[in-house]
């Protein structure tokens, strides 16, 4: 197996935090630890964080429930960290103080104790102060998930950090690399994990069958030692394709049997599991149009299945059709979640959620807001978003994506008077649920840094510390992952925060412009291609001609900006009040219309293109400066990738400008190069 680097949970390199030092003993006043994984996990996690970090290895005293820490600590004048547990304190928080020379971290549940854990060693990793810790912290969003796009043969579908390390030749691995995975995901909140891709095929179809499930099994019980659920994707036609019916008709009798006798089996084997997310007609997986029935009739059949077994089905809304013909002007991609699942609000089990992609399309730079959110009110939701950069750079070009996220989270839907936000939606506020949450397709595979691009752990470490911690800032989340991952220098935070905080507007300016999106080379989505996907049937055209670009979703032409709420629908609808950066999202417009920061459109699209690369070689330049202040090997691989960033966001900039010179006849006011 190939080595690996333990980023944010490097206990390599000591802190310095005088505090820390003085901590000989943890002291764990909770009965029947032994039965408890998470407890003996935390235990384990803070004596290695304290014999890496500090020089130290605390000792454990068994305390069960009788004397307190401090009582010891008092007669001894030693301090230590005392793990309790107290009722009334709310699922999966902690609180975190400390006692008559103890610090203490409480919580109601095992896994508010290793969040805590996980906070404390945090706070020793960036030296701040231990013993005058007070703080209390409760996860805002319950479904804290990552989604695996896996596959059996080991590959990984838009995965660009190596290999997957849950499956190679058709087999599951549990290993100490998923081990150390699921140690990295806890750390930040991360409650449950889907391992298989959403394109479930051949033997991943054979998951939930004798051959895998003991292997599931062995993996799940990893997992459950650190407050993880394991979920897996599933295949609709499963009874068909297992070779067990010749039909997967969701309102057949014998087809419910069948899946009800599966999920016996299958929770019966795999007890800590959490249930199946199914991507279902689209893009040419089954599903039950097949049969004339609804998304419901499917998604309510697997959830009675599941339901004995607390199990929850997660059913995706990314569903079009990918058949269009780029002369139909009526059809619109966008539109499609809508109209497929907003007739079904509240004809779904409480069992099931819906889980939708941040944007109407397709993970795309810049997106408005899917019109589900605030659409729906009678439906369980989770928003899914993506870190592997499949349209943002691939792991090769940095993007922090956190900012996006936040605006997306901070988004008002007007589905209420308050509380409407994303965020309020997906944390269970809005309309009081529980089954809610957020989910991230994941940037991960079996590379030495886990995401080839070492900075792009700042996306999954992120990601995590956002669904936990909606309220920290992009910024906030920014500068703990750098000064928990590389140390508390200040000349390495200044120029990382430069980095992650340029990144996404960056990779915006020299990419597809004011909301356009998809300007890709086809299939593998990397580098440039402007008409790669004009005439091709995913429905995803920029419509560009002489005279200007967009595509028109008005009332006057698809009609997708009134499916949101009002004010919304009329700021989207009018190009007068549509905001710059989704004007071409929303509208078909001149080269020579004035935006409202009073350039052309063509003008900024030069502008902005030109500006991008500028930002990026900054950004080469202040990175350089960091040689010797990084890990050697760490700072070659990302050296080589700004390398790469640089030349690669030329290409952009270039093909982008000279394709829309050719188109509009208008030069560069400015007269810059444009080939
Ligand atoms: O557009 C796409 C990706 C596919 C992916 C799909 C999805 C897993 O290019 O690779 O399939 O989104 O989200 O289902």
């Amino acid at each position: 197996m190939m080595g690996y680097e333990q980023l944010w949970l490097d206990y390599t390199r000591k802190a310095s935090c005088g505090e820390a030092e003085g901590i000989e003993y943890i002291c764990v006043r909770i009965s029947d630890t032994e039965q408890d994984a998470l407890i003996q996990n935390s235990v384990k996690e803070l004596q290695d964080a304290f014999e890496g970090l500090v020089g130290s290895r605390p000792t454990l005293r068994r305390d069960n429930g009788a004397g307190t820490g401090a009582a010891l600590s008092g007669s001894t004048g030693r301090h230590g960290i005392c793990l309790a547990l107290r009722e009334g304190m709310g699922a999966e928080s902690y609180h975190l103080f400390s006692e008559k020379g103890d610090i203490v971290i409480e919580a109601s549940d095992s896994r508010g104790i290793l969040y805590g854990t996980f906070d404390l060693i945090r706070q020793m990793k960036m030296e701040e102060p231990l013993f005058t810790l007070d703080r209390t912290k409760a996860p805002l969003m319950p479904m804290r998930m990552l989604n695996h796009w896996d596959n059996m043969d080991g590959s990984i579908e838009r995965g660009y950090s190596g290999e997957s390390f849950f499956f190679a030749d058709h087999q599951i691995l549990v290993n100490d690399r998923t081990r150390d995975y699921a140690r990295l995901a806890a750390s930040v909140g991360i409650n449950a994990v889907v391992i298989n891709n959403v394109n479930v095929k051949d033997a991943a179809t054979w998951l939930i069958t004798d051959r895998y499930l003991d292997k599931v099994k062995e993996l799940s019980e990893v997992f459950a030692g650190y407050g993880i659920r394991l979920y897996m994707s599933l295949n609709y036609a499963a009874p068909v394709e297992l070779g067990e019916l010749d039909s997967a008709d969701p309102l057949s009798d014998q087809v419910g049997a069948w899946w009800n006798q599966k999920m016996k089996t299958v929770f019966g084997r795999v007890p800590n599991l959490g249930g199946f997310l199914i991507k279902a007609d689209s893009e040419g997986r089954p599903g039950p149009f097949t049969y004339g029935r609804t998304h419901a009739d499917g998604a309510n059949m697997l959830a009675r299945a599941v339901a004995p077994y607390g199990g929850i089905i997660i059913w995706r809304c990314f569903v079009y059709n990918c058949m269009q013909d780029w002369r139909d002007y009526k059809t619109d991609r966008a539109r499609s979640g809508y109209d497929n699942f907003m007739g079904l609000d509240g004809s779904f089990l409480d069992n099931v959620i819906l889980q939708i992609k941040n944007g109407p399309m397709d993970f795309q730079v810049r997106e408005p807001v899917h019109p589900l959110f605030g659409g729906l009110t009678k439906t369980n939701q989770m928003l899914e978003v993506q870190i592997a950069q499949e349209y943002t750079g691939q792991q090769r070009h940095l993007c922090y994506l956190l900012p996006m996220f936040q605006e997306i989270l901070q988004f008002r839907t007007y589905v209420k008077e308050g509380d409407d936000t994303v965020r309020d939606i997906v944390s269970g506020r809005t309309f009081g649920q529980h089954n809610c949450g957020m989910a991230a397709v994941v940037n991960t595979g079996n590379d030495e840094n886990w995401t080839g691009h070492d900075m792009a752990a700042a996306n999954w470490y992120g990601f995590g510390r956002l669904c936990f911690e909606p309220e920290l800032s992009a910024e906030e989340i920014a500068r703990e992952w750098i000064r928990v991952t590389y140390g508390n220098d200040d000349q390495v935070e200044e120029i990382l925060m430069f980095l992650l905080m340029s990144s996404w507007p960056a990779y915006e300016s020299y990419t597809s412009p004011l909301g356009i999106g998809w300007m890709v080379t086809p299939n593998n989505h990397y580098g440039p291609s402007v008409d790669g996907y004009e005439y091709s049937r995913w429905g995803t055209y920029h419509r560009a001609d002489h005279e200007g670009i967009g595509v028109d979703r008005s009332h006057e032409g698809t009609g997708y900006a009134l499916l949101y709420r009002e004010p919304n629908a009329s700021v989207y609808d009018n190009k007068d009040k549509c905001p710059d950066e989704l004007l071409l999202f929303f509208h078909h417009i001149p080269y020579t219309w004035k935006l409202r920061s009073g350039k052309t459109v063509i003008q900024h699209i030069y502008d902005s293109h030109f500006e991008g690369v500028e930002i990026v070689d900054e950004m080469a330049e202040q990175f350089m400066k960091l040689q010797g202040k990084l890990p050697d090997r760490a700072y070659e691989r990302m050296a080589a990738r700004f390398r790469e960033q640089k030349e690669h966001a030329r290409e952009w900039r270039d093909q982008i400008n000279a394709y829309f010179y050719r188109k509009s006849g208008i030069l560069d006011e400015r007269e810059r190069k444009i080939y």
